[in-house]
Formats: structure tokens, C-alpha cells, sequence
């Protein structure tokens, strides 16, 4: 009592937001300061992304749409290898637009398949519980809320059939290449021999293509980085002044990094549940990684991983690939 607490906050911020608020403050507490992009997906953040899933610049998501619209019935045969029984589990689905694809022609198939979505918005969650039903009808599916690792390490201590992971539209990019190395393997891990994933990876191609992904010229994208500035004042009670940050962000050719920053426009005080952080003018906060990667880092992650990498299905200008690992 008395001395303040760095990481209690002064102002009451809900359970709910609690590993929200820690996150917020220990990023902003580091040199350079960053944000963790987990958090960009409240409601509006789930809007704008959809919003820059059907922007003409970000060319990901119409990629990973046209390998699973072209090529659904080459990934099932290598899923299935025959046997059709399995738990599909996706993480971080989002409208499931992609996904939707496979769901249907595994049904058609008569897989006897159970579908076990997980993603950290509560928002999709309910959503795909409205929107499955009616849209893939004979569909058994469990949706999970949470963070992917916790829950999916929890779910993994169930028994099950084979289990085939889906992490598609290039999430794995919002790791660092070490992070998603030690990613693959903890997902190994949970795996049994024969078990499989199927990971969507964003190739390395023309950097100004990759660079105008993630400065869109609606200027979509810069409202959802925005977001997370707007998510923190209204869940966090933070008075950060959205007008005086700028979204900026760059592409390293050498690195397959993209990265994504919010720019502090001028010097200030910003207060988040009673705790002040300064910032100062042209400060940049780190928000967001999107690491692309060329086809031979992945047949070598999976390698690393300890997976087989069974095979790769790329979009016509091979911009996108999707590969599929067998445990
Ligand atoms: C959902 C992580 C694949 O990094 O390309 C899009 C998120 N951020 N524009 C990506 C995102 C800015 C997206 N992922």
C-alpha cells in the first residue's frame, strides 16, 4: 500500500482487461515501444480488417482465395490421404471465407469431420455460431475463444481422432521468423505421428507491392492501426489524442519484414488507467510484424519443426502459399 504499483492500475480496468492492460503497459514501458497486434481485433478492428481484405492493395487474402476456390479437392486428398476422420481445427478464422472452401467439400465427401475454430475475438466467434448453421449445414463445429496457443494447447489434451490445424491467410506472419520456428514446433508438440497442419504463408515478391499491402490508398489500413490506439482509450480509460499519431510502416527486402508503426506526432503525456507515459514527437510505436517468407525458408521451417512438408498449393502468380505438414 502506498508506493504505486507500475503494474496495478490506479483506475479500476475490468478482469476482462486486465492481461490487456499488462500488455499495453509493458510494451509501452520498452525502448522502442511497442504494441502487440494481437489486440487490433475488438469489433470495429474486426470491421476494418475485413475492410482491408477486400482492399484492391492488400492482395493476401483474394491469393489464399483463389488456391482454396481452385484447389480445394487437391488440399483434401492431401489431408486425407483416404481417411476422412478427423478434427479440423482452425485458428483465427476469421469470417471463414477461405476455410468455408474445404468445409463444404469435406461435407460433400461425407467426412466425418468435427470443425473446432479458435480466435481471440469473441466477435467471431459468435459470429461463425450465427453464420455456420445456415452456411454449411451438417456441419459439427465447436467454436473456442481465446488466445491461439492457450486454447489450442488446452484442446490438444483431449483425445481425438487425427487432428489436421489450420493457420491460414498468412497469421504466422504476425511472428517474428524465431517466434514462428518456436511456434511450429510447440504446435509439433501437440501433434501425433500423422497428425497434419496446413499453414498460409505470404511469399517474398516485388517490395512495393508488399510495402502498398499495409498503406493502402483507401487508407483502410491506417484506421486499423489506428484502432488499437482508440481500443486502449475506450477499454482502458487512456486519453491517448488519436489526431497527433500516424500510421507509417516499411518493408525490409532483406529481412521479409514488413512493419507496422504508429507515429507520436508531437511531445506528450498520454495516460492510461492513471499510470502517464510520456512519448516524444516522432517516437515511433512498433505495432504489427508481417513477415514474408520465400518457398525454401518454409519446406526448411517445416524441417526444423520437426514436420515433413507433404506439399505446397501457390496461387497463379505464386504470391501465396499454403503448405501442408505432415506430424
Ligand atoms: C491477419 C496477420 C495476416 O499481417 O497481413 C493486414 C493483418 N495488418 N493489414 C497481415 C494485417 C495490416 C494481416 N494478418
Amino acid at each position: 500500500e502506498g508506493d504505486f504499483n507500475f503494474y496495478e492500475p490506479q483506475y479500476r480496468v475490468g478482469k476482462e482487461n486486465r492481461d490487456f492492460y499488462l500488455d499495453v503497459i509493458r510494451g509501452l514501458a520498452q525502448v522502442p515501444k511497442r504494441l502487440p497486434s494481437k489486440y487490433f481485433y475488438d469489433k470495429n478492428g474486426d470491421r476494418l480488417f475485413q475492410e482491408i481484405m477486400a482492399s484492391p492493395d492488400y492482395y493476401l487474402t483474394r491469393c489464399e482465395m483463389e488456391i482454396f476456390t481452385c484447389q480445394a479437392k487437391e488440399i483434401i486428398d492431401s489431408l486425407s490421404a483416404g481417411d476422412l476422420d478427423f478434427e479440423l481445427i482452425e485458428l483465427g478464422p476469421g469470417n471463414c471465407a477461405k476455410s468455408i472452401h474445404l468445409l463444404r467439400a469435406l461435407v460433400a465427401a461425407n467426412a466425418s469431420f468435427n470443425y473446432v475454430p479458435i480466435d481471440i475475438s469473441e466477435n467471431v466467434i459468435s459470429g461463425l455460431q450465427s453464420f455456420l448453421p445456415g452456411n454449411v449445414p451438417e456441419l459439427r463445429f465447436k467454436g473456442l475463444a481465446g488466445d491461439y496457443f492457450d486454447t489450442l494447447a488446452f484442446h490438444c489434451l483431449l483425445p481425438a481422432t487425427r487432428r489436421v490445424v489450420m493457420c491460414l491467410g498468412a497469421n504466422i506472419g504476425n511472428m517474428t521468423v524465431a517466434e514462428s520456428n518456436q511456434f511450429c514446433k510447440q504446435l509439433r508438440g501437440y501433434l501425433q505421428p500423422g497428425d497434419q497442419c496446413i499453414i498460409g504463408f505470404d511469399l517474398v515478391k516485388h517490395p512495393a507491392v508488399i510495402r502498398r499491402a499495409y498503406d493502402d490508398r483507401a487508407g483502410v489500413t491506417r484506421e486499423f492501426n489506428l484502432n488499437l490506439l482508440k481500443r486502449i482509450n475506450r477499454e482502458l480509460e487512456a486519453d491517448f489524442r488519436i489526431d497527433r499519431f500516424d500510421h507509417y510502416c516499411s518493408y525490409d527486402p532483406l529481412t521479409g519484414a514488413a512493419r507496422s508503426y504508429l507515429v507520436c506526432l508531437s511531445d506528450m503525456v498520454v495516460n492510461i488507467a492513471g499510470t502517464d507515459i510520456p512519448f516524444q514527437k516522432d517516437e515511433c510505436i512498433w505495432t504489427e510484424i508481417s513477415q514474408k517468407y520465400s518457398k525454401d525458408q518454409i519446406r526448411q521451417m517445416a524441417t526444423n519443426s520437426g514436420f515433413i512438408h507433404t506439399s505446397e498449393f501457390l496461387d497463379s502468380r505464386s504470391w501465396f502459399m499454403d503448405a501442408v505438414w505432415t506430424a
